[in-house]
């Protein structure tokens, strides 16, 4: 974010760099929110715009940018609060449960309970979808499906961690209380889709798919979300690659070829790729929407369908990338119209920069093969 440190000009500064006596303990200048919308003023003014809107999608983001809020904080203080390490719990997926996850997915709930304009809750962190109870004749009309907290096995060592969230209308004519059926869509039917990273800063990056994807600072002075990264784009090409190179033996052969390909000198000798893996996908991604690159969780021999689930990572992360100008597949089929058959079900991912998608799938459906050296 541009907001100024107040030590910023040269004749505040000696010639080694080091600030001038005169500016020592100089105050940081209140930051003035003529250059920032917050997060809610920016919902509302877009609300505008939306002929007989009810508010209710507003107040849906507002409730979610709470719990975010919270969680935030809760990450802060992480290591003083003993919410650190693993509740020695097995969570759904067979992961053991860490603390963070099983708190931030408490206060998703919490929040989403109380908003009152969700009627449905799907978790990774929990089995079952959560049908929220609302007053009667007085339900939301929203799901929200989540990961609470990725990466989190990243936490105890202070590597950034995100939650990712999707949202999808109650069917149409859905009669009775929504059950898990009714979150059964496929991606393209998302009405908005985003995620938090709570990194260096903590951001809000969210869609709701009218070809804008907008990024918000949590300024922790003032406890808002500010725009900071409006209109972000992909770089159709990228030259950052993020897959966990240890599973080498594990992949096909097409997967193997690209990988490889990526790694070969150009005729200068120089190498046009790097490697970018944090291992926590919500930073990856981040960085690669940002900077231009691709994030790949493949099959492996061991795990047929990857790891990573079609409902609480791929479809939202997949909405936010062509949102922003880049794609996402399973190597074969755009992610966005997979068929979902569980709620927890997991995919192939590969997303974002558009050129460098589509490359990974000419390898990856044999259609290109790395040429002997
Ligand atoms: P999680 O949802 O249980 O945290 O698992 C997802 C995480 C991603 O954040 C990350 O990219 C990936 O798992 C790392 O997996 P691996 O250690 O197999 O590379
Ligand atoms: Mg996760």
């Amino acid at each position: 974010m541009a907001t100024s440190t107040g030590a910023s000009s040269d004749d505040e500064m000696s010639t080694d760099g080091q600030p001038s006596a005169g500016t020592e303990g100089a105050e940081r200048p209140a930051m003035d929110l003529g250059d920032f919308k917050t997060l809610e003023q920016f919902i509302i003014e877009r609300q505008k715009g939306v002929p007989h809107s009810t508010g209710a999608f507003s107040r849906l983001l507002r409730d979610i940018s709470v719990a975010a809020k919270i969680v935030n904080r809760d990450m802060r203080t992480a290591g003083l609060i003993d919410v650190h390490g693993s509740t020695g719990e097995v969570n759904v997926q067979g992961e053991v449960r860490q603390k963070m996850d099983a708190l931030a997915h408490r206060e998703f709930v919490l929040a989403l309970r109380r908003g009152g304009e969700c009627c449905l809750i799907g978790s990774e962190e929990h089995a079952e979808a959560i049908p929220l109870a609302t007053t009667e004749g007085e339900e939301g009309d929203y799901i929200v499906l989540l990961d609470p907290l990725d990466g989190s096995s990243n936490i105890d060592v202070n590597v950034s961690v995100g939650t990712i969230f999707s949202v999808y209308r109650l069917p149409e004519r859905w009669e009775g209380k929504p059950t898990v059926k009714a979150a059964l869509q496929p991606g393209t039917r998302q009405v908005a889709a985003g995620y938090v990273v709570y990194g260096s800063s903590t951001m809000l990056v969210y869609t709701t798919g009218t070809g804008e994807v907008n990024g918000f600072t949590l300024d922790p002075s003032i406890g808002e979300f500010l725009l900071s990264h409006p209109d972000i784009s992909t770089p159709d090409e990228g030259k950052i690659y993020s897959i966990n190179q240890a599973y080498y033996e594990s992949w096909g052969d097409g997967l193997k070829d690209y990988v490889r390909w990526m790694q070969q000198p150009d005729e200068e000798g120089k190498h046009p790729f790097k490697t970018r893996y944090i291992g926590s996908f919500v930073s990856d991604f981040h960085r690669n929407l940002l900077k231009g690159g691709i994030y790949i969780y493949p099959a492996t021999r061991n795990s047929p369908s990857g790891k990573l689930r079609l409902m609480y990572e791929a479809n939202p992360m997949a909405m936010l990338v062509e949102q922003a100008g880049g794609a996402a597949t399973d190597g074969h089929t755009r992610i966005l119209e997979k068929s979902p058959e569980k709620l927890h079900q997991r995919t192939p991912l590969f997303i974002g920069s558009k050129e460098m998608v589509e490359t990974a799938g000419t390898f990856v459906q044999g259609e290109r093969e790395l040429e002997a050296a």
